[in-house]
């Protein structure tokens, strides 16, 4: 990913979020999940929207008073969670708890977005950057159910086959 946030970062809030419930759970189920929630039509649509307001703040391209909103990151603007928010609900209930956890407790990249340590306007991209890891835990969760039910491999391959038309 651009602007400063590698996909690994995301990975270890995933593996953060999802360790505790699941004890076989590696990095590189947490990466593969963040690729696969990042080919999501609905995810890179939030992506382009967000990355694209946080640039023109950063370059003071928006009009007023959107620009000074955006660049000071006002706490009441509330439009950036819910960019996130609305792309969570494709994961199901446990993406929207996440979401919800993220939101409030900021860990990770989160934190650091939000908490300026990286440069630049990221007043979206931190909530976006939550939102994609809370899909990707979500999406862990979920099939950890599926396979502590013992759901037949033939069932599970149909949900990934129709993980990737959707
Ligand atoms: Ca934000």
């Amino acid at each position: 990913m651009e602007r400063g946030v590698t996909v690994e970062d995301i990975a270890r809030v995933v593996y953060d979020m999802q360790a505790e419930y699941n004890d076989t759970l590696s990095m590189d189920d947490c990466y593969e999940s963040v690729d696969r929630v990042l080919e999501k039509r609905e995810i890179q649509h939030a992506i382009l929207v967000g990355v694209e307001l946080d640039k023109l703040a950063e370059n003071n391209q928006l009009s007023q008073p959107l620009q000074q909103i955006v660049e000071s990151d006002e706490g009441l603007f509330g439009i950036d969670e819910t960019i996130g928010l609305g792309a969570v609900f494709g994961y199901g209930s446990i993406a929207v708890t996440t979401y919800g956890h993220l939101d409030k407790q900021k860990i990770g990249i989160i934190k650091r977005l939000d908490t300026k340590v990286v440069d630049g306007v990221h007043t979206f991209l931190d909530d976006i950057v939550a939102s994609i890891a809370a899909n990707a835990s979500g999406r862990i969760a979920h099939r950890q159910r599926d396979h502590d039910e013992h759901l037949e491999d033939e069932k599970r391959k149909r949900r990934d086959e129709e993980d990737l038309l959707s």
